[in-house]
C-alpha cells in the first residue's frame, strides 16, 4: 500500500487520464471563467447542442429575488427529451448498446438492449399509455424494479409529455399512496415484484394495499418474476399483454423547454416530502453535460452507476444523461453483497465496465468484508471512480482508491442535490486533482457561496466555514414545489435572500476546496438517503401508545447516520422490549426499512424550552455520546430531564 495522503494533501492526476481527459487544469479554468462571467454565452452553445423542433432564442430568464423567485432556462425553445436521448442516435448507433441489464441473480442472463431495441420498446409502451388514456401533462407514477422496463417507463413518459413521479421500490404502500395521491396519478407502472438480494419484494401487493388507501388508479403490470398477482378487472392491465398488441410507431411530441419532466419526492426538514419538479431541456442539458465531464465519458466506454432508479442519481446517471449522451449504460437490479461481496467487481468484470459510481455507504460495507472479494476480480477496464450521497471519510476513499481502483483511477466525489438535478460540485477527472473527502470546486456555471449562518454575510475569504449557498442559477435547477411554489420560495429562498440555500454546512480550505459539513436542517442522511426526522416522528406519534417523540441522527459506521428516536410513551404504557420493535416495525410499515430507527430510547421527558420547542441540539449531542458539550441548558424548562436521558443513553461507547 501506498503511503496515505493527508487530507490537505492534493491526490495527483494519474498520467493516462492527465493526458487524454476532455479538459486539463487550464481549459476547466476558462471554460469555468466564461460560464460564470458569460452565463447566456456559454450555456447557449450547451443549449444548442439538444435536438431541438423549435430552437430556442433566449437563454436564461432566472431570479431567487424573494418573494418573486423565477427559474426559465431555454424558455421558448420547443424539444422532446425521448428524442434526444433515444432517436438522435438511431442514424449512428441504432446498433449500439445503450442498456446493459444485470439481474439480481447472476445465474439469469444479463440483456443487452440497442438504441434500436430501446427505441421500439420505448415507442411502444408510449402507446400503451395513449390507450390507457394518458395525455400530455399527466403524471405518472412509477413503482418499478430495476429492470428496463423501468426505463422505458422513464422515457414513454417523456415521449408523450406526460411526467413521471418514481417512488422508491423500498417505500411502504402508505409512502405510496401518498405519493401517488398528492400528484393525482393518472396511471401507475409496477412489477409483480422486485427481486433483490435473492429476495422479492411484492410491489403489485404493496400497489394493492396503497390503493386501498389512495382509491384505484390505472394499472400497468410488468411480468417480472411471473408471480402470481392477480388482476383486477378493469384497474389492472397486463403489461405483456398490451405490449404485445402495441404499434412501434409513435412520434415524440414536442413540449416546452420548461415543460416538466418529472416530479420526485424528497426528504426536508419540516413536514411531509414535497415533490421536487424538474423541467425537461434545462434539466437534459445539464444531466448530459455532467455525465459527460464529470466522468469523462467517451464512446465505447461502459458507465455504470450503481443507484436505484427512485432516487435522483439513477434519473439523471442511469437514464437522463448517459442516454442524452448515446452512452452504454448499465442498470443493476441487486445489491452490493449478493450472493456475495465481490458481485460489484464480478460486474465490472464481466461487462468491462469503465466507470463505477456508487454511494461512500456501499464502500464502507465492502471495505469490512476483505479486499479478495475485490482482488479476486480484473478491474483493469476502470478508468474513473465516483462517488455521491454523503461525505466519504478518508478510510473509505483510500481504500476505494488503493484496492479498487489501484491509484489509476481519480474519484470524483460528486456533491449534488434532488434539487439540484446533477452535479453541482465535483472534482473533473482530467483537471482537478483531489483531497479524500473533499468535493473539491464548482462544475462550470455553479458559483457556490459560504455564509455567516448568524448574519447571513457572505464570508469572502478563501478559508471560510458556514452554510453552503449558490449565487446564480443553472439549468438543471428544480422549478417548483409540485402543486406549492410558496414552499419553494420559503424552503429553498427565504432564510438567506438572493441565494438558493442548500440545507448543507460546508468548509473551504486554503486551496479554495469545498469540504461538505453535513446538513444543517434537521435531514439525516442514512446510507445517502435522504429522511426527514420530521417524518419518522410523526410516523412515530401515529402509533397509539405514542404521546411525543424526537429524532435525531447519530455517527453510525455503515450508514453514515443511524436514526435515534427519543420517545415518550402515553401516560400508562410500559417501555418493553417488545414495544421497542412494534415501534420499529411500525414505522418500517409507515415509510420503508430506510426510516427504521436504529436505536429507541425511552424518554419520561424531552428537553423542552420554556416555549415548549424541543432542544434538538442536546438530543443530538446526547445521541452522538458527546453530552460532555451539551452546551446552554439553563433555558430548559426543565433541565432536570437531560440527566435521565444521559443516564438512559443507548449509544455508549
Ligand atoms: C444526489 C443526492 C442531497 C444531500 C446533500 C448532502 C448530501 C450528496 C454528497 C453529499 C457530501 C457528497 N450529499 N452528495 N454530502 N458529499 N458528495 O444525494 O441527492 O438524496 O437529495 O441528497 O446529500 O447533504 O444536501 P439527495
Amino acid at each position: 500500500m501506498s503511503a496515505h495522503n493527508s487530507p490537505m494533501e492534493k491526490h495527483p492526476i494519474p498520467e493516462a487520464i492527465a493526458r487524454d481527459a476532455h479538459v486539463n487544469a487550464d481549459q476547466y479554468k476558462a471554460m469555468y471563467e466564461a460560464s460564470v462571467n458569460d452565463p447566456e454565452g456559454f450555456w447557449r452553445e450547451q443549449g444548442a447542442a439538444l435536438k431541438w423542433s423549435k430552437p430556442f432564442t433566449k437563454v436564461k430568464n432566472t431570479t431567487f429575488a424573494h418573494p418573486d423567485v423565477s427559474i426559465k432556462w431555454f424558455e421558448d425553445g420547443e424539444m422532446n427529451v425521448c428524442e434526444n436521448c433515444v432517436d438522435r442516435h438511431l442514424d449512428t448507433r441504432g446498433d449500439q448498446v445503450a442498456i446493459i441489464w444485470e439481474p439480481d441473480s447472476p445465474t439469469e442472463a444479463s440483456k443487452h438492449i440497442t438504441y434500436s431495441e430501446l427505441h421500439r420498446e420505448v415507442s411502444k409502451l408510449a402507446n400503451v399509455y395513449k390507450t390507457l388514456g394518458v395525455e400530455k401533462g399527466d403524471r405518472v407514477v412509477l413503482y418499478m424494479p430495476m429492470i428496463p422496463e423501468a426505463a422505458y417507463a422513464m422515457l414513454a413518459c417523456a415521449r408523450i409529455g406526460a411526467v413521471h413521479s418514481i417512488v422508491f421500490g423500498g417505500f411502504s404502500p402508505d409512502a405510496l399512496a401518498a405519493r401517488v395521491k398528492s400528484c393525482d396519478a393518472k396511471l401507475l407502472v409496477t412489477a409483480d415484484q422486485a427481486p433483490r438480494g435473492g429476495k422479492a419484494t411484492p410491489l403489485k401487493v404493496n400497489a394493492d394495499a396503497a390503493m386501498e388507501v389512495c382509491g384505484d388508479v390505472q394499472t400497468l403490470v410488468v411480468e417480472r418474476t411471473g408471480a402470481d398477482v392477480g388482476l383486477k378487472e378493469g384497474r389492472d392491465h397486463s403489461y405483456a399483454a398490451l405490449m404485445a398488441q402495441a404499434s412501434e410507431d409513435c412520434p415524440a411530441v414536442a413540449v416546452n423547454a420548461e415543460d416538466p419532466l418529472f416530479i420526485l419526492y424528497t426528504s426536508g426538514s419540516t413536514g411531509q416530502p414535497k415533490g421536487v419538479v424538474h423541467s425537461s431541456a434545462g434539466y437534459l442539458v445539464y444531466a448530459a453535460l455532467t455525465h459527460k465531464y464529470v466522468f469523462d465519458y467517451k464512446d465505447d466506454d461502459i458507465f455504470w452507476c450503481t443507484a436505484d432508479v427512485g432516487w435522483v442519481t439513477g434519473h439523471s446517471y442511469i437514464v437522463y444523461g448517459p442516454l442524452a449522451n448515446g452512452a452504454t449504460t448499465l442498470m443493476f437490479e441487486g445489491v452490493p453483497t449478493y450472493p456475495d461481496a465481490s458481485r460489484f467487481w464480478q460486474v465490472c468484470d464481466e461487462h468491462k465496465v469503465t466507470q463505477f459510481y456508487t454511494a461512500p455507504t456501499a464502500i464502507r460495507a465492502l471495505m469490512g468484508l476483505g479486499d479478495e472479494f475485490v482482488t479476486k476480480c480484473d478491474l483493469s477496464s476502470l478508468r474513473i471512480l465516483g462517488t455521491v450521497g454523503e461525505p466519504i471519510n478518508p478510510e473509505a476513499w483510500n481504500w476505494y482508491n488503493e484496492i479498487v481502483g489501484k491509484d489509476k483511477c481519480p474519484i470524483v466525489d460528486t456533491w449534488w442535490q434532488t434539487e439540484t438535478g446533477g452535479h453541482l460540485m465535483t472534482p473533473l477527472p482530467g483537471a482537478i486533482e483531489t483531497k479524500p473527502g473533499s468535493c473539491t470546486l464548482p462544475f462550470f456555471g455553479v458559483q457556490p457561496v459560504i455564509l455567516d449562518p448568524q448574519t447571513g454575510e457572505e464570508i469572502t475569504t478563501t478559508e471560510a466555514e458556514g452554510v453552503l449557498c449558490i449565487k446564480d442559477s443553472w439549468p438543471a435547477q428544480m422549478r417548483t414545489v409540485y402543486g406549492d411554489h410558496d414552499r419553494f420560495v420559503s424552503t429553498y429562498f427565504s432564510d438567506y435572500k438572493g441565494y438558493y440555500f442548500t440545507g448543507d454546512g460546508c468548509r473551504r480550505d486554503a486551496d479554495g476546496y469545498y469540504w461538505i459539513t453535513g446538513r444543517v436542517d434537521d435531514v439525516i442522511n442514512v446510507s445517502g438517503h435522504r429522511m426527514g426526522t420530521a417524518e419518522v416522528e410523526s410516523a412515530l406519534v401515529a402509533h397509539e401508545k405514542v404521546a411525543e417523540s424526537a429524532v435525531v441522527g447519530y455517527p453510525h459506521d455503515i450508514k453514515g447516520q443511524g436514526i435515534y428516536a427519543y420517545v415518550t410513551l402515553m401516560s400508562g404504557e410500559e417501555p418493553s422490549e417488545e414495544l421497542r420493535k412494534e415501534l420499529s416495525d411500525w414505522v418500517r410499515k409507515e415509510i420503508g426499512p430506510i426510516a427504521k430507527p436504529d436505536l429507541i430510547q425511552w424518554a419520561p421527558g424531552l428537553p423542552k424550552t420554556r416555549s415548549g420547542k424541543i432542544m434538538r441540539r442536546i438530543l443530538r449531542k446526547i445521541a452522538e455520546d458527546d453530552f460532555g458539550a451539551l452546551g446552554d441548558t439553563s433555558t430548559l424548562a426543565d433541565p432536570s430531564v437531560v440527566d435521565d436521558l444521559i443516564e438512559n443513553r443507548m449509544n455508549r461507547g
